[in-house]
Formats: C-alpha cells, sequence, structure tokens
C-alpha cells in the first residue's frame, strides 16, 4: 500500500527579497529550498512548520500564510510526500545557521533555480505573485519532473489546524 508522509516548507518572503536555505544534509542536501520537514505526531500542519522554522533558522514566524499543497511521487516509490507551503512576511529573529540548514536572503530576481528542487520553478512564480495552488509531481530517475500539474485555487481551506492522519 502506498504510504504518505505530511510535511511543511515554509518561505520568508519580504518583497522583493525571500529566505532560503542551503541542505546541509539529508534528503535533498546541496540544494537551496525552504525551511521545512515531518510533522509530529501531536501536532498541527502549521505548528510543525512553526517549530521547523525556529529548529532550521532561529525564526519564530508568525502569521503563516498556507499558499499551497504540493503532492509529490517518486517513479518506483510507494512513498508519497504531501508538502505544506507557507508563506509568511512576519517574523522575529535573524536567520542563524543551523546543523541542516545555511539561510541566505537572494533577491526574487535571482532566485537559485538551477541548485534547487526542479519542482521549484513551477511553483514559485505563484508563490512570490501570492496566489495559492494545488500542484502534483512525478519525479523519474536523476529527479527529473516526468509529470506535472498546477492548478490556481482560491482558498485551501482550513486545512492548517488539521493534523495528519
Ligand atoms: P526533511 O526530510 O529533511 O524535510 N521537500 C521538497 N521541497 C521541494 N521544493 N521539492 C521537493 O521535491 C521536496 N521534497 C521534500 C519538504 C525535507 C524538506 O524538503 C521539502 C521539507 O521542507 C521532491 O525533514
Amino acid at each position: 500500500m502506498d504510504q504518505k508522509k505530511v510535511l511543511t516548507l515554509c518561505i520568508l518572503h519580504q518583497h522583493p527579497r525571500v529566505l532560503l536555505g542551503m541542505k546541509k544534509r539529508g534528503f535533498g542536501k546541496g540544494r537551496w529550498n525552504g525551511f521545512g520537514g515531518k510533522v509530529e505526531p501531536g501536532e498541527t500542519i502549521e505548528e510543525g512548520a512553526i517549530r521547523e522554522m525556529r529548529e532550521e533558522a532561529g525564526i519564530l514566524v508568525k502569521d503563516l500564510e498556507k499558499v499551497g499543497i504540493i503532492d509529490f511521487a517518486f517513479e518506483g516509490d510507494p512513498v508519497l510526500l504531501e508538502v505544506h507551503v507557507y508563506r509568511t512576511d512576519n517574523f522575529v529573529g535573524e536567520p542563524e545557521e543551523s546543523e541542516e540548514m545555511l539561510p541566505e536572503w537572494f533577491h526574487v530576481d535571482a532566485i537559485p533555480f538551477a541548485d534547487m528542487w526542479p519542482d521549484d520553478i513551477y511553483w514559485f512564480p505563484l508563490l512570490l505573485g501570492r496566489k495559492k495552488f494545488k500542484a502534483a509531481f512525478l519525479f523519474g530517475k536523476d529527479d527529473i519532473v516526468l509529470e506535472q500539474k498546477i492548478v490556481e485555487v482560491e482558498t485551501l481551506y482550513l486545512r492548517n489546524k488539521q493534523r495528519p492522519t
């Protein structure tokens, strides 16, 4: 049976700059990405996003805005990832390097897509344009995008308060 993992991804967006982190270890090592990880038992998805932002960059985020839900599948792998994407321009603290991430601000015109997950170039413009979306990607060998679908949506319902099933 397919298994699903629920993850968070949070991007600080203080126009015209965004905060990304260079992943130093584990899944996605060597790529710039937002901050996030697995939602832990007993916490809501939004609580998970807030915790990961604190653990990975020493930042307390406020007013998280849910901007997207992305489903990832990998050819030949039964594990599906459901990634909940948040943005905010309201936070406390200065980004600090952690064991997992090296944070850096990027101008929105200089986002390092070549060194990011290949799906990002599809949905970042929506995030930056303050649109909401649902997306699905199928990755093949060498992390090539085999199939992709993105739909802009008006609302993502009240899934912030939801606990993963
Ligand atoms: P840990 O497993 O290190 O969290 N993530 C992805 N982000 C993008 N942009 N594309 C993907 O394509 C991703 N797959 C996972 C979710 C992993 C972090 O990486 C994100 C989490 O923030 C496959 O705990």
